[in-house]
């Protein structure tokens, strides 16, 4: 169960690492070079998803994805468009600091009858966006705003409602290829303040910020962009 990993990892005190594959942004040529690296990697997780996919190439490249490796492929989809029973899991998010109800309810009742019978292992998960520098692929799309770095209380209180409302998990994010990753001190104030574990993601891009973001107690640390730009990024995984 990859829910019971996350809890595990939060219970421990320790941070799983995933990657974040954008079927957008990647050939599937190229996936099985790449998840054989991944392989070598303490990397736990795979995400699939993207803010801008055409319909259609997400479940070829999660098929793909599964022929190479055994790690669980984990949905983190812009759209219902990208559901597909190929991964194990899915992050059923709920934009909490947008005012969007596309992105609120409107996406999550277009699912629900495929999700009725699919085998998809379902998280449901507060999705928060926090201003990371720059304006993301994900606030063009879903037309919101992010929510700034040092309105503290107001990002513990919508994670906090999000918790209530039921979600088991919260991703903590400042947008894929942002400029700044979420503040530690920020993911700390959240996670200090939640029973459910934290997920963080957006503009990770060093060892540094990765062990700022182990350090800060989030139970799950995404990255996407640091990837697609180097292909030796692994080498920043060594002794994590
Ligand atoms: C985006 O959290 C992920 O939703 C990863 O972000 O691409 O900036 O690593 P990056």
């Amino acid at each position: 169960m990859i829910y019971e990993t996350i809890i595990e990892a939060k219970r421990k005190g320790e941070s799983l690492i995933s990657v974040l594959m954008d079927p957008d942004k990647i050939q599937l040529e190229g996936v099985a070079d790449f998840i054989q690296k991944i392989n070598e990697t303490v990397i736990s997780h795979i995400l699939v998803g993207g803010s801008t996919v055409p319909e259609g190439i997400t479940e070829p490249l999660v098929i793909e994805i599964k022929k190479h490796t055994q790690k669980p492929v984990v949905l983190f989809p812009g759209d219902v468009s990208q559901l597909t029973n190929a991964a194990d899991g899915l992050l059923f998010l709920n934009l909490l600091s947008g005012r969007n109800p596309e992105y609120l309810i409107e996406q999550q009742i277009a699912s629900a009858s495929f999700l009725r019978s699919s085998s998809l292992e379902i998280m449901s998960t507060g999705y928060i966006l926090v201003d990371g520098g720059k304006e993301t692929a994900t606030m063009k799309v879903t037309h919101t705003q992010p929510i700034v770095a040092s309105e503290i209380q107001l990002i513990k209180d919508t994670a906090k409602a999000g918790e209530l409302m039921g979600n088991r998990l919260i991703y903590l994010e400042t947008g894929s290829g942002a400029q700044f990753p979420v503040p530690s001190t920020v993911v700390k104030a959240i996670k200090d303040d939640l029973q459910i574990p934290v997920i963080v993601g957006g503009g990770i891009r060093c060892k540094t910020q990765i062990l700022e973001a182990k350090k800060s107690g989030a139970a799950m640390i995404v990255i996407g962009t640091a990837f697609e730009e180097d292909a030796d990024f692994y080498n920043e995984l060594k002794n994590i």
